[in-house]
């Protein structure tokens, strides 16, 4: 029976890619140290005959380029963001689209807690000064920073990865816990986590440490901007975790330069892997390139979770037609 084509458009475990020629006709190309990103061309071009692709947070899939490959039928990422994929194109065209959540949800949460507690106590600002050669001295107040146990912990999007960073900060670091997400937890799950609702304001007026977990879409688009840095305390941090664009980055350079926010960790950014040169000079600022899921097992298992997607979308195994975490799983059922 003719085997299927599908791209794996970016770089992958070899023993993913060895589960996926089982099944498929795999074209490959990025290396395992590949890190070049295709324009819209090359990736129309590498499509042309393929039924299946995996992605991870790049590249954009819209409307123009499923009208340009017309064999796709399944577009199974590794990330849990989607925002790179027109789910609504996808279905009007019959596209199975998948995405990976759950599998990156404790390794995402210790990252944005580790990014929240050095942008507190000045790890990086610290290191880079001791490694300069610069410590000749002791002082009372030498890199003194914020305190994160007892301090109020302010989560913007309280989904899976918002939860479990509330969880540790509630369970580990005995801080009170305050949320905000479109909707409310229901009361039992509040209890558990020990966090309460606000107001989008009162959350970024209160926040000691605030944690930004919400997806990227146009209505979260600069969701903390300029006149919401200014609502923040003075000595509070900012840790962004979500997707470049939910923050102004440049206000929030300016925020940071003037003192008006203490410190900011950020894994994301506007128009990555560029990023505003204005964050770069600020010494109160730790800047990690998009790295919150990456661990290895994690990363292995968001990988093989694509490829399961992949393979129940397109395969004629006994999981076919049921991929465990499509988005659109109607496109399959003809519903
Ligand atoms: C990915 C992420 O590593 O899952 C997500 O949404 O942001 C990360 O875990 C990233 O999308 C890869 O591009």
């Amino acid at each position: 029976m003719k085997r299927h084509h599908v791209l794996v458009a970016m770089p992958v475990f070899a023993e993913v890619l060895a589960q996926l020629g089982e099944h498929f006709e795999v074209d490959a190309p990025c290396g395992i140290r590949d890190t070049v990103e295709w324009t819209p061309e090359t990736l129309t071009a590498r499509l042309q005959g393929c039924a299946g692709m995996l992605v991870a947070g790049t590249p954009r899939v819209d409307a123009a380029l499923l009208a340009a490959c017309p064999d796709l039928r399944a577009v199974c990422s590794m990330a849990v963001g989607y925002n790179n994929i027109d789910l609504a194109a996808c279905t009007a065209r019959g596209v199975l689209v998948s995405n990976a959540p759950d599998v990156l949800t404790e390794t995402t949460a210790d990252f944005g807690f580790a990014l929240m507690m050095a942008a507190a106590r000045r790890i990086t600002e610290s290191e880079r000064f001791l490694r300069a050669g610069r410590w000749t001295h002791w002082s009372y107040d030498l890199f003194a920073g914020a305190d994160v146990h007892g301090a109020t912990l302010g989560v913007l999007g309280m989904g899976r990865i918002g939860s479990a960073i509330a969880r540790r900060g509630a369970l580990g670091f005995g801080m009170p816990v305050i949320y905000h997400n479109r909707s409310r937890l229901s009361s039992e799950a509040e209890q558990q986590l020990g966090a309460r609702w606000v107001d989008k304001d009162e959350l970024l007026r209160c926040s000691d440490h605030l944690v930004i977990v919400v997806p990227y879409s146009a209505a979260s688009h600069h969701l903390v901007g300029a006149a919401e840095l200014a609502l923040m305390k003075p000595g509070a941090t900012l840790t962004n975790i979500a997707r470049g664009g939910v923050v102004d980055d440049a206000a929030l350079a300016v925020a940071l330069r003037e003192h008006r926010l203490f410190a900011a960790g950020l894994d994301v950014f506007e128009g990555e892997p560029a990023l505003n040169p204005d964050l770069l000079d600020l010494p109160n600022v730790v800047l990690t390139p998009h790295i919150a899921s990456a661990s290895l097992p994690t990363r292995r298992a968001m990988a093989d979770l694509a490829a399961s997607n992949l393979i129940a979308a397109l395969g004629r195994g006994p999981a076919a037609g049921k991929p465990p975490t499509a988005l659109n799983p109607q496109v399959l059922s003809g519903a």
